[in-house]
């Protein structure tokens, strides 16, 4: 893609007023990669949905061992002070923790796993980096979910990522049932982009992190996509995972029961696609440790 095809924003949001639902113009798997389709990766499913499950991605030797090194960074002391996490409103437990394959070489090694990386370089049809990674907690009794969003969007206004070429992976570190907060997704709603009303404020992120208010589709539109494409719901044993497009439509609830509900988030971007400068509808950039700048391909 030329610098002025990226100038072009193929997917306005953040406007005044109603605006129309847009078609995702953009492929949901890019070839290029075709010979390297993981074992279990069925690419057609993935195009029809946006997501695939993978039942048990990590053994249950590795999940213990990613737990426990998730667990230890959520109770560091010191960790708790960086501006890298996040702490929940309410219960000022830990909600995230960003640029965490950076704070872990053990995340750190999992990005660079063929099972994981060979998915994400499938996907995308290209070489990948990280465009941000996170643990997510979502604490018994008090875990607060996500509002309806699709991170695209987000990505695309605040970030200034050109097209929804870019995959999250989602792994489960405990059990994910479904009243525990677990990841609600609406299938085939990837091909649909749907433009949010309101205006990026400055540093949306201190607010957006902790709870989204800017950059949330309307019920109207919400409503629409969850008729037309129902809601799934990614539950599964820990070690299990959810590959999901970009731009597909999720949320979680409140989690009120005793069981966590932590998950490690890796999202990958194609080097086809980088972060141009200024973005979309946003004054500033993000920090890098929400939103990379730094496009190395994961090798
Ligand atoms: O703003 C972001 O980048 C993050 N927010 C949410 C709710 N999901 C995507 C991403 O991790
Ligand atoms: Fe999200």
């Amino acid at each position: 893609m030329t610098l002025a095809d990226n100038r072009i924003d193929r997917y306005p949001t953040r406007i005044q007023g109603p605006s129309a639902l847009l078609e995702r113009t953009d492929p949901t798997v890019w070839g290029g990669m075709d010979s390297e389709t993981p074992i279990g990766f069925d690419a057609a499913d993935f195009e029809t949905n946006g997501f695939t499950i993978f039942d048990e991605l990590l053994s249950p030797a590795e999940v213990a061992q990613y737990s426990d090194e998730v667990d230890w960074l959520s109770s560091d002391p010191d960790l708790r002070l960086d501006e890298r996490v996040i702490i929940e409103k309410k219960s000022n437990r830990v909600r995230s923790i960003f640029e965490v394959h950076k704070i872990s070489p053990l995340v750190d090694s999992l990005t660079r796993d063929p099972r994981v990386l060979g998915l994400a370089r499938r996907v995308l049809g290209s070489d990948v980096y990280i465009h941000q990674s996170r643990v997510n907690y979502m604490p018994g009794f008090e875990g607060t979910g996500f509002y309806w969003h699709s991170d695209f969007e987000t990505w695309h206004a605040e970030d200034g990522m050109p097209a929804p070429r870019a995959v999250s992976l989602s792994i489960a570190l405990t059990d994910n049932y479904p009243f525990n907060g677990s990841l609600m997704v609406m299938p085939g709603s990837h091909r649909t982009f749907v433009p949010c009303q309101g205006e990026t404020p400055a540093d949306h992120y201190r607010e957006s992190l902790q709870e989204q208010m800017i950059g949330v589709p309307s019920h109207e539109h919400i409503t629409e996509l969850a008729d037309g494409h129902g809601i799934a719901q990614f539950t599964g044993a820990r070690g299990s995972a959810l590959l999901f497009d970009s731009n597909v439509m999720h949320g979680s609830a409140n989690n009120i029961t005793p069981f966590p509900r932590s998950n490690i988030f890796l999202v990958f971007n194609s080097v086809e696609n980088t972060l141009i400068t200024t973005p979309y509808s946003a004054p500033v950039p993000r920090p890098t440790y929400i939103a990379a700048r730094n496009f190395d391909p994961v090798r």
